[in-house]
């Protein structure tokens, strides 16, 4: 892959959640700087504009608790689309969120290309979530089970392929909220993960060499699914889901330039930007910052 091109796509998706207003992510992010911030690094980045998402309503029919789940198929369908035709022209795809349903679509579209495909989830949560498990019917919660081939058919479908992803090549990080059923999960397939509970014990150094050796161990390349909420309120307040007690903003930084050195990311996704919920588009502008150290830029 040209490490030098860059596919932004927007993924302007809030029915995978309660919240309204993170369909507004993109346009956040996009005002933060973050193309003439990639710019300034020396990357030619192609925006491609968002991807539509219907209103509620308008494709879901079946009986079902998952919440917009017409919706949120159609849209993943179509970001698959996207995200493999940027990957298949050589460019290291960046999707904008929008709710965490859309890593759905992101890891179709990357996994079609790539089959042993490592993963970084950095979220406060696991989003391991079945229909059965889920506290709430919201597929935000969801994404990773999906992409590890459990849940509703017609999502683990997605891009035509089940499993996208397999559970030794993921690594958690940051997670402070997990759900009975997603315990369970992990214990049982021996998921890498560092909670806050590590994060804080070992330091973010080792935390990110380790997972840096999980992720690159026999892979093909890595995808960082970056959710705004693995940070700590305090540092980014404008997000839907707000657990307290998370990573702060210089140990984000570091986990970025320490994933930047090793050049192993080859995807990635920022999500749950709300800025509705958000202090004067403090949130975009960390993101914004956060991806300009996963890109290399450096302090001196
Ligand atoms: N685990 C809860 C659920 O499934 C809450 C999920 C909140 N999700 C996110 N994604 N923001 O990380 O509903
Ligand atoms: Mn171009
Ligand atoms: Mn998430
Ligand atoms: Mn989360």
């Amino acid at each position: 892959m040209d490490r030098k091109k860059i596919a932004v796509i927007g993924a302007p998706m809030d029915l995978g959640q309660n919240r309204r207003g993170v369909d507004m992510g993109p346009s956040a992010l996009r005002y933060a700087g973050l193309i003439e911030r990639l710019q300034s690094i020396g990357y030619h980045v192609d925006d491609m504009g968002d991807i539509p998402i219907d209103r509620p309503g308008e494709v879901s029919e079946e009986k079902t608790n998952l919440k917009n789940l017409g919706e949120v198929i159609k849209a993943n369908e179509l970001l698959c689309l996207h995200v493999e035709k940027a990957v298949a022209n050589g460019y290291f795809p960046l999707v904008l969120g929008g709710d965490h349903s859309i890593a759905i679509g992101t890891l179709a579209g990357v996994a079609k290309r790539r089959h042993q495909l490592g993963v970084i989830w950095y979220d406060a949560h696991g989003d391991l979530n079945t229909a059965e498990t889920s506290p709430s019917g919201n597929i935000h919660g969801m994404p990773l089970a999906v992409s590890l081939g459990i849940g509703h058919e017609k999502l683990t479908s997605i891009g035509g392929f089940a499993p996208k992803i397999k559970p030794e090549n993921v690594v958690i990080i940051g997670a402070r909220s997990l759900d009975e059923g997603e315990k369970a999960y992990i214990r049982e397939h021996g998921m890498k993960i560092f909670t806050m509970h590590e994060v804080d014990r070992l330091g973010m150094t080792r935390v990110m060499e380790e997972a840096i050796a999980h992720v690159s161990n026999g892979t093909d390349g890595v995808h960082l699914s970056l959710d705004l909420d693995g940070l700590d309120p305090n540092d980014a307040p404008g997000v839907g889901t707000p657990v307290l007690g998370g990573i702060s903003y210089r140990e984000s930084h570091l986990a970025m330039e320490m994933l930047a050195e090793a050049e192993i990311v080859t995807s990635a996704e920022f999500v749950e930007v709300n800025p509705i919920l958000d202090e004067r588009n403090k949130t975009a502008e960390v993101a914004v910052e956060l991806m300009g150290s996963l890109f290399g830029e450096k302090l001196l």
